[in-house]
């Protein structure tokens, strides 16, 4: 009796399409879209509680919103982009990447990795709808200190909303890092060697790790502090022998790798993007990955460098001085080594590359302002300053999010059979790149003048005028950018089609559709060296290879 084989194309067409198919698709492309594309809601939500910050901030004086609303909106910015931009927008691109570079059909897990896509959009929802119940959303800083988060200043259902919703997205970032390292581990294509694995998929992998290894702190903590605020339990309370501090050791100890969770895959993105718009290999491929296991491991080993001022012992204070200081040397590795990939290149300034770039020079600038924190005299100045909030932008908005967009132009081809426009994304990148500095650079300034962190209203005569004027007209500017960066995608829709490998790159994704068929590959590529679609497309074979 004879079988029918489906042909590729045959199976093409049987993709199911409409709402349904993509409420209960496995596939984790449509999976990595929908994170994506969630990540972004999230973003521009978070992204209009700032703008009401720094209007609030804009002069002295002004009060459009009451100072209790506005702590809340600066909980809720900072959890909001933290846990359900930057974090699940990296895990979007992972989902959809991963697979395709190591020459997958799919994720491990592909349930598993929906009800990880569905636990995160839940728990997001879950943590905006805060702001509707009585006393509104947590008001206690999106690091959530006690006593603030256990007295009565914190009352409302808000804060346990935010508790929980914390607790859901560790599970499902748990879920998603199991699924991420068994794929990796298991589902490589013939010849994929650990060190023919491209470097972004390697950045996803050591970020899986540490999100296994400190996920869990998070968690705990967050049961303790639960049950402080409902069952009567007293462990950060000092009238009763427990003690807060316990709480920043225990959320640092997550908090702290997670920075650097949220910003390895986005140095992996500027791995794969520096090369191919430099035409050259990257420089130095085993030190680039090396460098990520070593600012894997390393960053569990400085999280108390956030506690400085908590008088830790002078032992405690210089450990943690060194580890931190320690975490620029595999830091400045990547950066020598980027910078190296471009030298001599012959360099296609296209978009991607453009925020590329913005990463570099934003993400030294922050990553040297942490540099400085980790001296004590100068931390004991600058902690809980503007300074502080100064770095954390550099590094996470200038280093993560731009990283994030150079990848969005990069892969945007890939994924929609579309490019996205070069004059438009250009005007995206001048807009948001000089509508940053002018926002965060001011606030360096700021810091060392003394105005601290989380105020709702200043002096007039602090000398801070000027200043905050300038950050919040920059604010303005990144919003305007978005808005350009959401009209190139609506423009892109009616461009002609990319083909299957426009930037002519170096991985495997390349070598398949755009978009990719459901099942990634008609036929599982060989892979011959670190950069397979290279070779394919200049029909390299032997020594020709770059290994
Ligand atoms: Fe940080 C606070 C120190 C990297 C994110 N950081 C924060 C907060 C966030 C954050 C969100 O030591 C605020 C949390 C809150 O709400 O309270 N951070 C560092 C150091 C590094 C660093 C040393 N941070 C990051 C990354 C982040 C991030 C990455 C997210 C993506 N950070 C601190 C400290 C605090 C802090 C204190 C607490 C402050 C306080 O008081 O509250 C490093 O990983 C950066 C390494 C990178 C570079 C640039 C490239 C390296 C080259 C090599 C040569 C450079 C050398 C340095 C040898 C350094 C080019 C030369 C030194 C000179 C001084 C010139
Ligand atoms: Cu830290």
């Amino acid at each position: 009796m004879a079988t029918s084989v489906a042909t590729p194309q045959a199976l093409a067409q049987a993709e199911p399409r409409g709402l349904v198919s993509w409420i209960t698709t496995v596939d984790h492309k449509r999976l990595g879209i929908m994170y994506v594309v969630t990540a972004i809601g999230f973003f521009i939500l978070s992204g209009i509680l700032a703008l009401v910050i720094r209007t609030e901030l804009a002069m002295p004086g002004t009060t459009i919103i009451t100072p209790e609303l506005y702590n809340q909106f600066f909980s809720m910015h900072g959890t909001g982009m933290i846990f359900l931009f930057v974090i699940p927008m990296l895990v979007g691109l992972g989902n959809y990447l991963v697979p395709l570079q190591i020459g997958a059909r799919d994720m491990a897990f592909p349930q598993l990795n929906a009800l990880s896509y569905w636990l995160y959009l839940f728990a997001g929802l879950f943590l905006y709808s805060s702001f509707m119940v009585p006393l509104g959303a947590a008001a206690v800083g999106w690091t959530g200190y006690p006593p603030l988060s256990t007295n009565t200043f914190s009352q409302g259902v808000g804060t346990d909303m935010w508790i929980v919703g914390l607790q859901l997205l560790g599970v499902s970032s748990l879920m998603g890092s199991v699924n991420f390292i068994t794929t990796v581990m298991t589902m490589r294509a013939p010849g994929m060697t650990i060190w023919r694995v491209p470097a972004f998929t390697w950045t996803v992998v050591v970020m899986a790790f540490m999100v296994l290894i400190a996920t869990p702190m998070l968690s705990g903590a967050l049961l303790l502090l639960l049950a402080d605020r409902n069952l009567g339990t007293q462990f950060f309370s000092v009238a009763s022998g427990g003690d807060p501090v316990l709480w920043q050791h225990l959320f640092w100890f997550y908090s702290h790798p997670a920075v650097y969770i949220m910003v390895l895959p986005a140095m992996g993105v500027i791995s794969e993007v520096l090369p191919v718009f430099s035409r050259k290999p990257l420089f130095g491929y085993k030190a680039i990955v090396w460098s990520s296991i070593a600012i894997g491991g390393m960053g569990f080993a400085t999280w108390a460098h956030h506690m400085f001022t908590t008088g830790l012992t002078p032992v405690t204070q210089a450990f943690f001085v060194l580890s931190t200081m320690a975490i620029a040397v595999p830091t400045g590795v990547k950066m020598f080594n980027w910078i190296f990939t471009m030298i001599g290149g012959s360099i296609r300034l296209d978009t991607p590359l453009l925020f590329a770039v913005g990463f570099l020079s934003t993400f030294l600038v922050g990553g040297i302002s942490g540099v400085f924190q980790a001296i004590l005299p100068i931390d004991a100045q600058v902690h809980d300053t503007y300074w502080v909030v100064a770095h954390l932008h550099y590094v996470l908005f200038g280093g993560s999010v731009f990283a994030i967009f150079a990848g969005m132009y990069f892969w945007w081809p890939k994924i929609t059979g579309r490019r996205l426009g070069e004059g438009l994304g250009k005007v995206h990148f001048w807009i948001m790149f000089i509508g940053f500095n002018l926002t965060f650079f001011p606030m360096h300034i700021l810091g060392l003048m003394g105005m601290p962190r989380r105020i709702y209203d200043y002096s007039p005569d602090r000398g801070w005028n000027t200043l905050n004027l300038v950050a919040t007209v920059g604010a303005f500017m990144i919003a305007a950018s978005v808005l350009v960066f959401l009209a190139n995608i609506l423009v892109s829709r009616s461009r002609s089609e990319a083909g299957d490998d426009p930037w002519e790159a170096d991985t495997l994704e390349w070598l398949t559709a755009s978009p990719p068929p459901v099942y990634n590959f008609a036929e599982i590529p060989v892979v011959h060296s670190l950069r397979p679609a290279r070779d394919a497309r200049l029909g390299l074979i032997g020594e020709e290879r770059h290994e």
